[in-house]
């Protein structure tokens, strides 16, 4: 397997979150999207998108990082990200979607570097808009946590699984940008539970051969 990424992406923190949970090892193939690698010819042939991060596996290139969290429960079932019950499952992919879906891609690279350059957004403006995103989405998902009895050590229950590793690379991000999560004390408590495995901590940002010092 070969997983393009980049250290402090959110997306591949997540798919290498998922391939240390099930015991699978991936070739990083780092992608810099400092310098803006991810855009050029070379990369776009991998993922036309130009977004990491991409899957190879057996001859196919899988992209789309909650697609490739799918594709790895299907291909190697073994430990399971997603629980059994259909209710359960459909509550662990909402809690994933509310992450993937509708906080990430608001304050996704490209986006900031849009407000910043095209529509002339201030640094404090970007800031702004970055922590109103997070806030917003760590509020519903605080609440979707704290109020569900199937909560548990972790986001469902006391294994941690696919909801688990979306929150992880989000909380990362917030802390980067400075957001106060003391509103949001589930969130908090289930993200130290997962830095004491590791699974997760060899998967965070400045454990990756990419990390910039
Ligand atoms: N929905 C995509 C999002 C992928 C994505 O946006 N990745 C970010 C890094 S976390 C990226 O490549 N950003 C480059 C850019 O915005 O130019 C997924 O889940 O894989």
């Amino acid at each position: 397997m070969e997983l393009y990424g980049y250290w402090r992406s959110s997306a591949a923190y997540r798919v290498r979150i998922a391939l240390n949970l099930k015991g699978l090892e991936a070739t990083q193939r780092p992608v810099d999207l400092r310098t803006g690698e991810h855009r050029g010819e070379g990369y776009r042939r991998i993922n036309p998108h130009g977004r990491v991060p991409a899957l190879v596996d057996g001859g196919h290139t899988f992209t789309q990082s909650i697609a490739i969290l799918e594709y790895l429960e299907e291909r190697y079932p073994e430990p399971p990200l997603l629980p059994k019950a259909v209710e359960d499952r459909a509550r662990v992919r909402a809690l994933v979607q509310l992450v993937a879906s509708d906080m990430h891609p608001v304050n996704n690279l490209s986006v900031l570097q849009y407000l910043v350059k095209e529509l002339g957004a201030s640094d404090e403006r970007k800031l702004a808009w970055y922590r109103h995103w997070i806030g917003e989405g760590f509020a519903a998902l605080e609440a979707m946590l704290a109020n569900d009895a199937r909560t548990g050590r972790f986001c469902h229950g006391d294994t941690p699984g696919m909801a688990d590793l979306c929150l992880v690379p989000q909380v990362y991000n917030a802390r980067r940008f400075e957001c106060d999560l003391a509103p949001y004390p589930t969130i908090v408590r289930i993200d130290a539970a997962c830095a004491e495995r590791d699974a997760f901590s060899k998967a965070a940002p400045e454990a990756q051969p990419d990390a910039a010092g």
